[in-house]
């Protein structure tokens, strides 16, 4: 099982890194694809816990080399930051490999993210604010920094100085801001260079070799298929490809290595920031869910929107990803509710869709339509194989894998590292 890619088969927050802990003790290479520090991974590791932006959740595996591939884009004091706070706590964060690829966050960058979002009033994506759609749109028009540009100073100054000819004059024109000034920026990525050097590697070569040995290589997505820029509800999607395919892309390496894809869902759905989302809650129930499941963002502290089951998602994202199997988390969180509605299928203006509508406008006023099914009342934290779960959280979960397009291969039961039963 050399390759396997992991994503997020919503809109995120699925718990990936309980995934990645699953796959722990047999993994060499550990590989962040895509994104930047929008995204947020929670990883409880006994009483510990972490909250990682930027830094891949398998850096918190020992023996583990992390990797941070070409597809990534990098708020380098964002970076440091992290791996000194990991330093202080122990772990292990002198392996990690950073491609010399990757586009850079600048100053600019989240300045931009800001006032754009500001200015877009009621059309605004609820962005992470981390400057991550700005490096993106600059990397795909041409003007973007890469890590390896830090160390040639005479390349970087052109470069900045061309990235930000354009940006200095909307700045001051349309967002009456002061104009960002070359020399700063060119300053404050130089300081870090010297830093940054000892990790910079041809990640593409070394995860090519890593896999010609025979080691297992974890690609781990960022954000999820829901908010990927091609498959995802655009515009309210992230700027990256952040579904399996992106794997390949974001870091080199030949499609046909990945043996694997693990999609992550929950067993309730959430989404951050704006955007359709049929089964999204706005009563108690809702609010339950935001309560028991601690739904509030691991970067920005936003509570997340919350809502039912959605299974037309889960089959879309099955065959986007080439999902292999799913993991299923979060389940303890249901416990407690009478009954469990669970979307099978859309209505749009009286017409029923048993897939996700193409249009845009149409998914926009999708009502679900809702199967509701018993719920249960014991605690299922302690529950480790699948004949310890209640009668009614079995049919639960085999209900929902007989809609949602692929097994599921593993059930989270609680946040901690080993609260999850394994199905063979
Ligand atoms: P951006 O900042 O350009 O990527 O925002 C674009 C959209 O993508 C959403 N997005 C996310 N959705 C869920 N989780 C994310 N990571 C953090 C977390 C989010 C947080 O794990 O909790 O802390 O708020 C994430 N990152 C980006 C975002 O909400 C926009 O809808
Ligand atoms: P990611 O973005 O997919 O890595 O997920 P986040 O870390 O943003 O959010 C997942 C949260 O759910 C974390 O706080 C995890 O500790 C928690 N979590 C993961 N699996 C389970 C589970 O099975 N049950 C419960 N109650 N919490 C879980
Ligand atoms: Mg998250």
């Amino acid at each position: 099982m050399p390759a396997v890619v992991i994503i997020g088969a919503q809109w995120g927050d699925e718990g990936k890194g309980k995934a990645t802990d699953l796959l722990a003790g047999r993994i060499d290479y550990v590989v962040k694809f895509n994104g930047g520090n929008n995204a947020g991974h929670t990883v409880v590791v006994g009483d510990e816990k972490y909250a990682l932006h930027l830094l891949p959740s398998g850096i918190l595996t020992e023996g583990v080399i992390p990797v941070i591939a070409n597809g990534v884009v990098v708020d380098i004091e964002v970076l440091f930051d992290e791996l000194t706070a990991l330093g202080a706590r122990g772990v292990d964060v002198s392996k990690l490999l950073l491609s010399g690829n990757a586009h850079v966050i600048t100053q600019y960058h989240r300045t931009i993210d800001k006032v754009t979002e500001r200015f877009l009033g009621k059309r605004q994506i609820g962005t992470t604010g981390r400057g991550i759609g700005p490096a993106y749109a600059d990397k795909i028009n041409r003007v973007g920094i890469r890590v390896q540009d830090l160390f040639d100073e005479k390349i970087l100054r052109q470069k900045v100085e061309g990235a930000l000819d354009q940006k200095n004059h909307l700045l001051v024109k349309v967002y009456n801001r002061r104009a960002i000034l070359v020399d700063e920026v060119v300053d404050d990525l130089l300081a870090y260079a010297e830093r940054l050097r000892p990790m910079v590697a041809d990640t593409a070569l070394v995860l090519h070799e890593a896999l010609e040995r025979g080691e297992t290589v974890l690609f781990e997505g960022g954000q999820a298929t829901m908010l990927d820029v091609d498959h995802g509800t655009y515009p309210f999607v992230t700027s990256s490809s952040s579904t399996a395919g992106g794997a390949a892309t974001g870091s080199g390496i030949g499609p046909n290595r990945i043996d694997r894809v693990i999609g992550i869902v929950k067993a309730y759905t959430t989404r951050v920031g704006a955007g359709p989302f049929p089964t999204e809650l706005f009563d108690e129930s809702g609010e339950f869910l935001r309560k028991t499941g601690f739904e509030f963002g691991t970067t920005t502290g936003r509570p997340r929107r919350c809502g039912w089951y959605d299974a037309p998602i889960a089959r879309y994202t099955a065959r986007i990803n080439g999902v292999t199997d799913f993991v299923m988390t979060k389940l303890d969180v249901l416990t407690g509710l009478e009954r469990i509605p669970v979307c099978v299928a859309y209505e749009v203006d009286g017409v029923r869709f048993d897939e996700i509508p193409v249009s845009q406008s149409d998914f926009h006023h999708a009502k679900p339509i809702y199967e509701e099914l018993p719920g249960w009342t014991e605690d299922i934290t302690g529950a480790r194989t699948f004949d310890d779960l209640p009668a009614n959280a079995q049919a639960y979960v085999l209900a929902i894998e007989a809609m949602s397009g692929a097994r599921i291969s593993a059930i989270g039961v609680g946040p901690g590292r080993d609260a999850i039963i394994q199905r063979h």
